[in-house]
Parts: C-alpha cells; structure tokens; sequence
C-alpha cells in the first residue's frame, strides 16, 4: 500500500488551485518540483512527495511549491500504473493534478519568478536550456551535471 496517506495526497492537491492563483499574482514565485519525461511511477510519486514536503516546511505566501507531472495533461490516461496508484490512494480526479502543459515554465522564468527542482532526472533537454538558470536542486541517483545552487 501507499506510504503517503489519502489525507496527505488530498491535500497535495491544493498545489493545484493556488497555482492558479498565483499565475494571477504578479510577484509570487513558483517553486516547481518536477518530475520526468516519462512521468513513471517513482518519478510522480516523488514530485508529489517532494512538492508536498516542500510546501509543508518552506511555503508561504511569497513562494509556491508545486509538483508538476511532466507530460501533457492528455497523456495521463496513458500512464496507467501511475492512475492506477493514485486512484488506490484515493487521488482518481486528474483535474487536481498540475501538468506540464498546465503551466508555461519558460515564461515564468522569464518574469523571473521561477524555481525548478528536477526529481528522479537530472539534465534539462535543450529546449528547456532556458530553465537552466532557474534550477536550484536536483534529487536523482545520477550525477549531477552541475552544482545544486541556493535556493
Ligand atoms: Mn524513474
């Protein structure tokens, strides 16, 4: 069964509803915990873990994390181990989800109100170089191209 309890992933959710909320705001950072390509298992369940964790001890008003599954909000029904364990764990409605076609990264970084953390990958693809100079920690078992920097 699940380490994280349905309470926990329930409220992991709320990432969700105040992204939106602070995409409208104009000054708030994003702190976006992001998972892989492949949005595996281990990958997502480390996003939300990780994104919760995060939130729980440094959240607040001036900074938002969020956990991002990183594949388009469409291919999720694609994943099906992954459904299949957030549904056991309680956490069947996609719609609470954050995508990474929900959230445009490189505007974010633009208005330079983004922080990235990368989990269970470690290299952004080349055409999210851009993103380099947001990223502040990765968590993977491989090295790191780079060191993490503060933040
Ligand atoms: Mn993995």
């Amino acid at each position: 069964m699940c380490a994280i309890t349905v309470v926990e992933i329930v409220e992991t959710c709320i990432f969700a509803r105040l992204l939106m909320q602070a995409i409208a705001s104009a000054s708030q950072k994003i702190h976006v915990v992001l998972g892989n390509v492949s949005c595996d298992l281990d990958s997502t369940v480390c996003a939300l873990v990780y994104g919760y964790f995060q939130h729980s001890r440094h959240g607040s008003s001036a900074e938002l994390y969020v956990p991002v599954l990183n594949i388009r909000r469409a291919d999720y029904a694609l994943r099906t181990d992954v459904t299949h364990v957030l549904g056991r764990c309680g956490l069947g409605d996609s719609s609470l989800l954050t995508f990474r076609s929900d959230i445009d990264l490189h505007l974010l970084q633009s208005s330079g109100r983004l922080k990235l953390t990368l989990v269970d990958w470690h290299m952004l693809p080349e055409d999210d170089s851009v993103l380099d100079d947001a990223l502040v920690e990765v968590i993977d078992h491989r090295p790191r191209a780079r060191p993490d920097k503060k933040g």
